[in-house]
């Protein structure tokens, strides 16, 4: 495996590459062009100084998180044949520069959501928590504005202001819409696609819905191990596969994360990873806690056996983690300060010399 950190990008992240290169065996970073709208092609002198930067900074670049899929592509709006063109310049530019894997998701209108982000933790930590019936009495609105307040002047991957100007439209557009049409418009996307993630070497890695059930009365998809297995089936392919997210996954009570990990990674699906930890609180809430087995619910290291079983060779990054040592919010986006991310991943990466060390 290649332990790998998330870095938004050059003035989108307080975080520079240098501080990223000093944590231990940190391979490289995991970026995007955040600025750039779904549905655009990314400019490739953009895409040339992104590689730029991080090389020079002695880190390498393969895993794009994330390229955006625009609305209309999952909605099978009329407008997407000319997105899933764009989409496919992107790929294209992106292999020129040594990209290997995009992350990406294929959750309706919102990314990720959660009822707050800097939650007060009793040891004076703080960290982001989903609380269901929080959430359930605000409107998007409501918690679009919340985000923006708490978490000062990033804008939040999949909320920005121009997607929140169209959230009625859209949230209007995907009532009703039935399962299969949204398994179709994903089918119509991934025909498309896969064949140059063939040609480019590629690999595709949807990220799972976050969290594993609806809100906003927007359907959830990619919330179990049977959607995943449908959503790879749609267009079955080595490069049609998953980042296994165990924080979304996991965030399902029950969800069996070790199989799920030795059934896609069995086959050479699972491309990429992120691994965290969350602590419930009861059936449906949860707060995100150290990536340490015992500051948990999640088996982190029964987890991380399963990679390691099955022979994975893909990428890693620690995701969210709490900030603590007094992080404030300029030193870091909700869910991603320096410190918590950097003991996460050097926890990863002991599992993983044990593991080896212990198998040879
Ligand atoms: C949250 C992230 C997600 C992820 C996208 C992938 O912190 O894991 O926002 O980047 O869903 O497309």
């Amino acid at each position: 495996m290649k332990m790998t950190f998330r870095w938004f990008g050059e003035n989108q992240d307080p975080i520079g590459l240098r501080e990223i290169k000093q944590i231990p065996g940190m391979t490289g970073v995991v970026t995007s062009l955040l600025d750039i709208p779904a549905g655009e092609a990314w400019p490739e002198e953009r895409i040339a100084a992104m590689v730029a930067a991080v090389h020079a900074a002695g880190l390498e670049v393969e895993v794009i998180e994330s390229v955006n899929i625009h609305e209309d592509i999952k909605l099978g709006a009329p407008g997407r044949d000319e997105k899933i063109e764009n989409y496919i310049v992107t790929m294209d530019r992106l292999a020129r520069h040594g990209i290997k894997c995009i992350c990406y998701n294929m959750m309706p209108v919102l990314d990720w959501a959660r009822s707050h982000l800097y939650y007060d933790l009793p040891d004076g930590s703080n960290t982001m928590r989903y609380e269901a019936a929080f959430i359930a009495n605000l409107s998007t609105e409501e918690l679009a504005a919340r985000y923006a307040e708490e978490s000062d002047t990033y804008e939040m991957p999949g909320w920005e202001p121009e997607r929140m100007k169209k959230i009625n439209h859209y949230l209007q557009a995907y009532r009703g819409m039935k399962e299969e049409t949204f398994y179709a418009n994903m089918k119509y996307f991934l025909d498309a696609i896969i064949p140059h993630a063939e040609k480019l070497d590629i690999k595709m890695a949807v990220h799972p819905d976050d969290p594993p059930q609806p809100i906003f009365g927007l359907p959830k998809l990619i919330i179990s191990r049977d959607n995943i297995r449908k959503y790879l089936d749609l267009h079955p392919s080595r490069h049609n596969g998953l980042t296994l997210c165990t924080g979304s996954l996991g965030a399902k009570k029950g969800a069996d994360i070790p199989a799920m990990v030795r059934e896609f990674g069995g086959e050479g699906k699972i491309h990429f990873a992120h691994v965290r930890n969350l602590r419930f609180e009861n059936e449906t809430d949860f707060y995100e806690s150290a990536h340490y087995t015992p500051c948990g619910s999640l088996d982190i290291f029964a987890i991380m056996k399963a990679f390691h079983d099955v022979g994975f060779v893909g990428y890693v990054r620690p995701d969210h983690g709490r900030m603590i040592w007094d992080e404030t919010t300029k030193k870091g986006r909700p869910g991603y300060g320096l410190y918590d991310r950097a003991i996460g991943a050097n926890y990863l990466l002991g599992l993983w010399e044990a593991l080896e060390r212990c198998s040879t």
